[in-house]
């Protein structure tokens, strides 16, 4: 008991010790620890694309476009983003650790910009701050930075010019660096990039003057119901990967499952160090990378706990009517604001539908919206559910969960 109580201690001082050193050692401990030669898998990007690369003179080349784009949130909104290579985010960077990369980056904005890569450790001079470390990158100049990868993790990419503006519009993407070796045997390996926008009801541009009251909230720049599922077979592994470059912190919830937070954009997390939760905050300007592993199979929601985030298209200047009857009154005001709507008198509920049955304004997405087997899911932005099945023949969604005899709620 003495030696297994010292074996403990020193574990968790080893542990901590290391937490508090530089992350280089802990990963190369936890590379003893964990070591295997299977080279890591692909991250998966719902929804989104990889920016595709040619080895040329000894690196491996990249080629970012800053441009418009449109990008479809959902069918029926459409909004004029600003991103790279026709959509936001951009195309995530995948690469592995020791990699020479070039970024070649071409602006085709109309203002000038550059990129940084935020997390990635590389000399100063690549670092893309406009002004300090280089010249912005006028419209139709193309810039290359070139260096070598020598950490592995979850990182982005964004201008560090007219910041403000470019990424309330839409300007980032992610970049994934995977060790040389796998540290962990992760089956599943997804990456989202966490957003929100200021696009008031009836227009197609996000306002990026905005800077607290965001109305609409995206995951790889799609809302739900056209997120798509992140299917898994049970028992699988699974790690998300999490990035978030808006205005607000998301807390990212977890239904089933407890997960742990492994690493963040400064690095991994020794194991002593990784605390398990279900609910992980994103901060601004942050990575966070979490794992679990998917024991129970059922459809799984995954989605911001700020309950504003999980909506779309809300405004939030509307006084509190719970409890009140404005029948009337709704009628009166839409005469003076057309578009009006107040909250209902028992709820939200009733305005799930609004793009079907009420009129809403032009290009504006139901505040709810999504039906699920059971009815609509009344949910919208920032939500996705994680399906996870005993029989899988591939990863396509596997539609709705059937729940075993039993094991559903009953009427009472
Ligand atoms: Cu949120």
């Amino acid at each position: 008991m003495l030696n297994r109580r010292h074996f403990l201690s020193t574990t968790l001082l080893a542990g901590l010790t290391t937490l508090f050193t530089n992350t280089k050692a802990a990963a190369d401990q936890s590379k003893k620890i964990f070591s295997s030669n299977s080279p890591p898998k692909p991250v998966i990007v719902s929804n989104g694309r990889k920016l595709p690369w040619e080895i040329v003179n000894g690196a491996k080349q990249f080629h970012l476009i800053a441009e418009e784009c449109e990008q479809e949130f959902a069918p029926g909104m459409k909004v004029k983003c600003w991103g790279y290579n026709g959509s936001t985010p951009g195309p995530i960077i995948e690469a592995t650790e020791g990699d020479r990369v070039r970024i070649l980056l071409t602006n085709n904005l109309k203002e000038h910009t550059t990129v940084h890569w935020h997390g990635i450790f590389l000399p100063n001079g690549m670092d893309g701050v406009g002004g300090l470390t280089q010249p912005s990158i006028k419209p139709g100049e193309t810039y290359a930075y070139e260096f070598t990868l020598r950490q592995h993790g979850t990182f982005m990419y964004h201008p560090h010019a007219d910041e403000m503006v470019q990424m309330a519009v839409g300007m980032m993407g992610m970049f994934i660096i995977h060790p040389k070796e796998q540290v962990t045997n992760v089956d599943r390996d997804f990456a989202i990039m966490l957003h929100e926008w200021a696009i008031h009801p009836g227009t197609y541009r996000p306002d990026p003057a905005v800077m607290l009251d965001f109305n609409i909230f995206t995951m790889n720049g799609k809302v739900f119901p056209a997120i798509e599922p992140m299917v898994v077979k049970t028992g699988e592994r699974v790690r998300l990967r999490l990035g978030n470059l808006s205005m607000d912190q998301h807390p990212m919830h977890l239904h089933g499952f407890a997960f742990k937070v492994t690493a963040t954009d400064g690095g991994q997390i020794p194991a002593a160090g990784q605390w398990p939760q279900t609910t992980v905050p994103v901060p601004v300007g942050s990575t966070r990378d979490v794992e679990f592993i998917a024991d129970e199979p059922g459809d799984w929601v995954f989605h911001c706990h700020k309950s504003h985030h999980t909506m779309n298209a809300m405004g939030h200047d509307i006084p509190n009517t719970l409890g009140v009857d404005q029948s009337e009154v709704s009628q009166r005001i839409q005469s003076l604001l057309p578009g009006y709507m107040a909250m209902g008198e028992d709820g939200m509920a009733e305005h799930a539908m609004h793009g079907k049955h009420m009129t809403g304004p032009e290009n504006t997405l139901p505040m709810m919206m999504g039906d699920g087997p059971f009815g609509p899911i009344e949910m919208g932005g920032m939500f996705t559910v994680i399906k996870v099945r005993d029989q899988l023949s591939n990863y396509d969604d596997p539609g709705w969960y059937e729940h075993p005899k039993g094991t559903l709620p009953k009427k009472w």
